[in-house]
């Protein structure tokens, strides 16, 4: 289905990129360049939708690019395991300073080898499988880095050659957007200038990952353009099936399943289970999900690609020419953050499929908490929403009252695109491609902040210790803040009182017995405690027939919210507001 309705629309985009390729033909052959012809010959012509245009099979080596040199049995990490190393003194300064400084322990990293492997956390039945290898295109690695680690940049480099095979990779593309740290100039451009196959561009301003990675793509001469981020490791076997996906349908985007590589040991974590697909959440959050039964009932095998709403964002092979058909990125977003959601967006609504593939595993350092500032990500969301989400943005900005003020530039001409490609909506999106995501209801007077009448500007408050892991903890009461997140909650016509900033989304109970408001999983069926009703401001638990009041905690100046037997106290009226004003 997604592949006949990219075939229907994608010629016309094509026809001008393939006009434009005649021409360009034609001045080579005049200037007797017909020897680059025949490498380039199969980019230009691939329809998206359908199967590669056959090329004359290559020659070419399927052994990685460079041989993993041997290690000793005793080199730190050198299958992955975690490390930690027992320091004290001078070296445990030094490698906390290294966290500190990159989010990573890189004092630790520093001491791994460049050369480890990894071990396999790929389904066995992924070595059985065969490749085209001499007529899958050629693909481009292209790693943007803005100040990373050397180590942890250099052990993507030479696992990305030695792991891809030599026919199947035409260079590494590294973007440098414009790092100030003195071990990235001449020492870096030195160190790999020795290495076959890997370029190094630098921005001579910061561009932000998304014009970074253009940078990067805008070089490239391989047929696909596989972007990676620069602390990466490449499982075994990781290349192929990306290549193999695309060669078999140009529309798809297909990532590797992320494996995590853990930021203070190094310890390469995952299996070799089913992956999880990319969803998100309401305040545009990207968010990990189970595969659902109406996928896996499609899958012809578990090793078969699995179709995903989202993508991560930083790991993905792409057709180069259905890339800049689908409008590559967004030129107009900064630094990080949102161009993976928008890209999503993108691809399924313009007719191609995003899917992750069970036998291209790459492992990735997720850092201790941002190295660097991401305050320009807000702006990016909206970009995406206001491009995309069509009436659905609203119940974004309802979650997030701030993103409506944020100043999000021009974005007219992406507008256009979308009216160009003749792309579906935002409804269709979540009807056919993510159906599991809970449109919220959001009746006007009844979501946003829940706030007490009785009280000076105290909200109901859900703050989970662990973002993946809502269930469980006391609701409190905290002074408005008007930015939604925590006292974000929507009572439903279910009369549920959500808390639905988050996947899964939490609905507020009570625990029989107790007086206590608790946060549990919301259900397809409303469970009895989970059941409340909103009247005259009055917020009653149905099952115990009590009302909700702010209660003050052990006589100090903190309240909590209980139940009580009901009265016409101003501590037992609440009112739902939707921002501070
Ligand atoms: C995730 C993605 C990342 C990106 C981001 C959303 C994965 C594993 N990672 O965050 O790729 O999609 O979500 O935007 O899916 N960089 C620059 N210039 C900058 C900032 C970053 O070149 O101004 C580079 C950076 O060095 C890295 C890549 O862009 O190679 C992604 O940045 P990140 O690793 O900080 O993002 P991450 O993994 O937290
Ligand atoms: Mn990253």
């Amino acid at each position: 289905m997604w592949g006949r309705a990219a075939r229907r629309r994608c010629p016309r985009g094509l026809r001008r990129g393939r006009e434009a390729l005649l021409a360009l033909l034609a001045l080579l052959a005049l200037a007797g360049l017909g020897a680059v012809l025949r490498t380039r010959r199969g980019a230009g012509t691939a329809q998206p939708g359908s199967p590669s245009t056959p090329r004359p099979p290559r020659s070419g080596r399927r052994e990685p690019v460079l041989p993993r040199p041997e290690l000793s049995e005793d080199a730190l990490g050198a299958r992955g395991e975690a490390v930690r190393l027992p320091l004290e003194g001078v070296e445990l300064r030094l490698q906390q300073e290294s966290i500190q400084l990159h989010q990573i322990n890189t004092y630790l990293s520093d001491r791994i080898s460049l050369h480890r492997r990894l071990p396999e956390r790929w389904n066995p039945l992924c070595k059985e499988k065969k490749y085209d290898f001499e007529n899958l295109p050629r693909t481009s690695v292209v790693i943007a880095f803005y100040n990373e680690a050397w180590s942890t940049l250099l052990r993507t480099v030479y696992s990305v050659l030695e792991t891809s095979p030599d026919i199947l990779l035409e260079e590494v593309i590294l973007v440098d957007d414009y790092s100030n740290r003195e071990h990235l100039k001449e020492r870096l451009a030195e160190e790999l200038s020795a290495l076959p196959k890997v370029r190094l561009i630098r921005a001579n301003k910061r561009e932000g990952l998304v014009r970074a990675r253009l940078l990067g793509a805008s070089m490239a001469r391989g047929e696909v353009l596989t972007f990676l981020d620069c602390h990466c490791e490449c499982h075994e076997g990781w290349l192929e099936p990306l290549l193999q996906r695309i060669y078999e349908k140009e529309s798809a985007v297909v990532c590797p399943v992320i494996d995590v590589i853990d930021w203070n040991t190094f310890e390469y974590l995952g299996n070799s289970g089913e992956p999880q697909i990319g969803g998100f959440d309401w305040r545009l959050v990207f968010t990990w999900h189970v595969v659902p039964d109406r996928e896996r009932i499609q899958m012809r095998s578990p090793i078969d690609v699995i179709r995903s709403p989202t993508m991560a964002g930083g790991l993905f092979a792409v057709n180069k020419n259905y890339f800049e058909y689908l409008g590559s990125y967004d030129t107009g977003m900064e630094v990080w953050g949102g161009e993976n959601l928008e890209f999503s967006f993108r691809i399924w609504q313009c007719g191609g499929t995003l899917e992750i593939h069970p036998c291209s595993h790459v492992g990735h350092v997720f850092p201790k908490q941002a190295p660097y500032s991401r305050s320009k990500a807000l702006a990016n969301s909206v970009r995406a929403a206001e491009v995309w989400m069509d009436e659905y943005k609203e119940i974004y900005y309802h979650r997030n009252p701030h993103a409506r003020m944020e100043p999000f530039g021009d974005v007219s001409e992406r507008r256009q695109l979308r009216a160009k490609l003749q792309c579906k909506d935002f409804k269709w999106f979540l009807d056919t491609v993510y159906p599991e995501l809970r449109v919220p209801e959001d009746r006007p007077g009844f979501f946003g902040m829940l706030q007490n009448k009785g009280l000076k500007r105290h909200c109901l408050d859900y703050n989970p210790p662990d973002e993946n892991q809502i269930e469980g903890y006391q609701v409190i009461l905290y002074p408005c803040h008007g930015t939604g997140q925590n006292q974000f909650f929507e009572y439903t016509s279910q009369k549920e009182i959500r808390y639905n900033t988050r996947q899964p989304e939490g609905c507020i109970a009570v625990e029989v017995g107790t007086d206590v408001l608790i946060m549990q999983l919301c259900k397809e069926t409303v469970p009895e405690n989970q059941k409340f009703i909103l009247e005259d401001g009055s917020l009653v638990h149905e099952q115990s027939k009590k009302c909700v009041q702010a209660v003050n905690k052990d006589s100090s100046n903190s309240f909590v919210p209980l139940l009580r037997e009901c009265t016409n106290s101003d501590h037992q009226k609440w009112f739902f507001k939707e921002n501070m004003s």
